[in-house]
């Protein structure tokens, strides 16, 4: 075997995409699973393309054997590194045979083929494939793919069509990312589905025995995704099973797999009695994000990593929009936009801003990010908006049509809009290319008759970007009177140039209803008047700007507070009351219109006015704000409460859920007066899991000292609800107590670091659940991230990594605070060994 060297921690750029000299049409695989040694035997059926050796990747695999057209591959002929095996001078076309060994029972990264629990599952995206076999993976290498797992495991899964007991054949060219295989002792609930085109489709949800009664709520979700999918995007299934199989041990939420979608359990099982309305609403998102991953992902896939947005962006659109149409347009849209805000807003403010489509990276995994994914499906929405419904279905025909098959690119998704609307989407393109969130400043001025709106779009410089040039930002708008009735309904403005403006005759000033529907993912900059915000409040006929008006009302109260020590008036307080009691709104939206802004919201715009925010004021200035709308709501509380029963049995659908929702809040209102006692009474009255924790975690937010006990009792058979226990009482402890308490449980029994959703969720209870108690001054909170950060990452990194982002906003604090985050992050990057993933994210953060 000649030398070779390897290659480490490289960063690989877009600008050096080149296609593969040879490519792999058809790869047949067979298993032999064993915990220890596994023997995977691959078959390659290869084509010359261009010039060059071929280069496969492969990583912590023991080779046994390698062959070219069965003959077995002479030394000179072939070298390895620790991540590659190059052929020398192979022939045109040719099959090449290896044989190796892996241990699925050591593979504690959870990526390629591992355990859990005593079930074989596998990973592969991004990159895990090449550590279960050589082969180029990267996923403009399509292959058909036949399957073969031996042994006697009851239950033995693929990609595509079942050809024989444990043979799989899948007939769909796919790139590795989309390979799966699934063993073990599992139970199905199954159903039929028969597609617009009348192929009978077998449904599965397979899981854990134990498990089965928990899966009715995922099937459904699967069936309304398959017909949505029909009914709008005129996409039908096409293979004769599609199986869903839940996992204990699974770094992110689900994954697409050809036919054969793997999934984080906590995104299956589901009943009333253990999992909350927020559960149920994921599960029914995740299912349908991972189907309908079939035609935009699948079916066409991506050119390179690069593009990873075309197929995340397109489908989080595509499941947002079926989720509007499951549980309502306003609500669902106003909670993606919050959670856009939380996540993305943050991510592009702070050290780890990048495009859509990033121009670099070294870790592919490190980018499965809100950006990617969130912001990448706010561009899918506004380019609906600038082309049309009409021309937005027409684009995406002609996708289907023109690229079934392909792995593409941004440039080919938007040339189809382009060829089918004739619309130029030269400037719009910027949206992938430039990153920060783009504020848009709106002043107004009425004179003579004319009402004129002047606008100002700033995009911010972010790490490697400066000096930008203009985006093209659809602004949705509408004009009211100012006794509230529309006086012009909702209209696009383009703006394409640094500045522009607006203008109308009108006989008295207009109240300006702007970014409606949150139309552009920008900050908007806009003092407009306190009246006309509380019209707006009161009678904007687009449902997300009545609520926006309500949150802007809140956030001006809550940072005067914080940085002016200014009380809350009694126009607003009246204004929420009015809310929380107008028995014609709908209580989802008044359950949200009762949510104060986050603690890390306000950090965020404190930071971004140019003040230092203080985690401990905001703190105490959110249970202050709180306070005093309780206490202007005392009498009504108890009714108000009382009128969102839901008799009968638990139903997760939305019409509930958001009565429960209001139940929630306005519970935790009432804890704010009585220190408990209606929590109490609700927590023990709880016949579902939604009221139990919302009891509880008012319970805890009072100090109670019995009910964490209690709870653990009842539910310590249940590792998903005692996820939402290790969460809850981190997140709702003082937080002078968190750190120690957060500490004090990584030593419970239960406590098990090498389960991404328990690591999780006890360190997303501090870091995003208890931004106070993180941000401890004594810098406690870093340390303990820190120290359990070097831990897991030496296992899995890529949960490690993911979770080291709670340090991206260290630049935000104060001096102190800052000296203590660095010193944890210097203290990170300096550890030897680290990981490539947890390495690149700290270097990104230290810039
Ligand atoms: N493609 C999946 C999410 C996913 C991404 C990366 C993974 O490993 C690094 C695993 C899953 C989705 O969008 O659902
Ligand atoms: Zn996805």
């Amino acid at each position: 075997m000649r030398d070779a060297t390897p290659e480490q921690n490289q960063t690989v750029y877009l600008k050096d995409y080149t296609p593969v000299p040879v490519t792999v049409s058809h790869v047949a695989l067979s298993f032999r699973l064993d915990p220890q040694a596994t023997r995977v035997s691959a078959r390659l059926t290869c084509k010359r393309k261009g010039s060059g050796d071929m280069v496969l990747d492969g990583e912590m695999l023991k080779l046994l054997s390698i062959a070219i057209d069965g003959v077995p591959l002479a030394a000179d002929r072939y070298s390895r590194t620790d991540t590659t095996l190059t052929l020398y001078d192979a022939p045109d076309s040719f099959v090449l045979e290896t044989e190796v060994e892996i241990a699925p029972e050591d593979n504690k990264a959870l990526s390629g083929l591992y355990m859990s629990k005593g079930m074989y599952c596998t990973q592969c995206e991004a990159e895990g494939f090449r550590r279960i076999t050589y082969m180029l993976d990267r996923p403009d290498v399509m292959a058909t793919y036949d399957v073969e797992i031996g042994g006697d495991l009851p239950v033995r899964l693929s990609n595509g069509n079942e050809t024989g007991p444990g043979t799989w054949h899948d007939p769909w060219p796919k790139p590795t990312y989309l390979f799966a295989l699934v063993a073990g002792d599992l139970l199905a609930t199954s159903d039929r589905f028969t597609t617009s085109e009348g192929r009978d489709v077998t449904l599965n949800v397979w899981v854990r025995p134990g498990d089965e009664g928990l899966t009715a709520f995922a099937m459904d979700s699967l069936k309304r995704s398959m017909t949505w999918d029909e009914e709008v995007y005129g996409r039908p299934y096409d293979l004769s099973v599609f199986n869903i199989v839940a996992v204990d041990d699974f770094n992110m939420g689900a994954m697409e797999n050809k036919g054969l979608n793997i999934f984080n359990s906590k995104y299956v099982l589901a009943s009333p009695a253990t999992a909350t309305d927020a559960d149920f609403a994921n599960i029914e998102s995740i299912v349908a994000h991972e189907y309908f991953h079939n035609w935009t992902g699948n079916r066409i896939t991506c050119r390179d990593w690069f593009q990873l947005c075309l197929k995340e962006g397109l489908t989080v659109f595509r499941d947002q929009q079926f989720s509007q149409d499951e549980r309502g347009f306003a609500t669902q849209r106003i909670g993606d936009v919050l959670n856009l805000r939380a996540r993305q807003f943050r991510e592009d403010a702070g050290p780890l801003a990048h495009p859509v489509r990033p121009e670099s990276f070294v870790e592919i995994n490190n980018f499965y990010t809100a950006t990617i994914y969130e912001k990448g499906a706010e561009l899918i929405g506004m380019l609906r908006t600038l082309v049309g419904p009409k021309g937005y279905d027409a684009g995406c025909a002609l996708y289907f049509e023109r690229h079934d098959g392909d792995a593409a690119t941004i440039e080919d998704w938007l040339a189809c809009f382009e060829t089918a609307t004739g619309r130029d989407l030269s400037q719009f393109k910027l949206w992938y290319a430039q990153a920060g969130t783009p504020r848009v400043q709106v002043s107004e001025t009425f004179k003579d008759g004319i009402y004129r709106i002047d606008l100002k779009q700033i995009v911010p410089d972010t790490p490697g970007q400066t000096d930008k040039c203009p985006m093209h930002i659809p602004l949705a708008f509408g004009l009211l009177s100012q006794d509230g009735t529309e006086t012009q309904a909702t209209q696009v403005h383009e703006l394409t140039t640094e500045t522009g403006s607006m203008t109308f005759e009108m006989s008295a000033k207009p109240v300006l209803s702007i970014l409606r529907g949150f139309s552009a993912p920008v900050i908007l900059e806009f003092e407009q008047t306190e009246s006309d915000r509380l019209t707006l409040l009161a009678h904007d006929s687009d449902p997300f700007n009545r609520w926006e008006a309500g949150r802007v009302l809140a956030k001006d109260r809550l940072m005067r507070a914080v940085t002016k020590d200014a009380g809350f008036d009694d126009a607003w307080l009246n204004a929420v009351a009015a809310l929380a009691t107008d028995e014609l709104a709908d209580p989802a939206f008044r359950a949200l219109a009762l949510a104060l802004p986050s603690e890390d919201d306000l950090a965020q715009s404190l930071y971004g006015a140019g003040v230092v925010p203080d985690p401990d004021r905001i703190y105490a200035v959110r249970r202050a704000a709180q306070l005093a709308i309780a206490a202007r709501l005392r009498d009504a509380l108890p009714g108000l409460r009382d009128a969102m029963a839901t008799p009968g049995n638990y139903d997760p659908k939305a019409e509930d859920a958001g009565k429960r929702a209001l139940a929630g809040r306005l519970l935790g209102l009432q804890t704010m007066l009585d220190g408990g006692v209606a929590a109490r009474t609700a927590y023990d009255a709880a016949d579902n899991m939604t009221d139990r924790m919302a009891a509880f975690a008012n319970l805890l937010e009072a100090g109670d000292t019995t009910v964490a006990k209690q709870f653990e009792n009842d539910w310590q058979h249940d590792r998903l609800v005692m996820d939402k226990w290790f969460m809850a009482q981190v997140a709702h402890a003082a937080p002078r107590d968190a750190v120690t308490l957060a500490d004090t449980l990584t030593r419970h029994p239960d406590f098990d670091a090498s389960n991404p959703n328990r690591f999780r969720s006890l360190m997303a209870g501090l870091t995003a659940g208890n931004p106070a108690g993180f941000h401890n001054p004594d810098g406690s909170g870093y340390k303990f991230l820190a120290d359990w950060l070097l831990y897991l990452d030496k296992s899995n990194p890529q949960t490690t990594a993911r979770m080291s982002t709670a340090f991206d906003g260290w630049k935000r604090y104060d001096a102190d605070r800052q000296d203590l985050m660095r010193a944890q992050l210097q203290r990170i990057s300096g550890t030897e060994g680290l990981s490539r993933d947890l390495s690149e994210m700290v270097t990104r953060m230290l810039k």
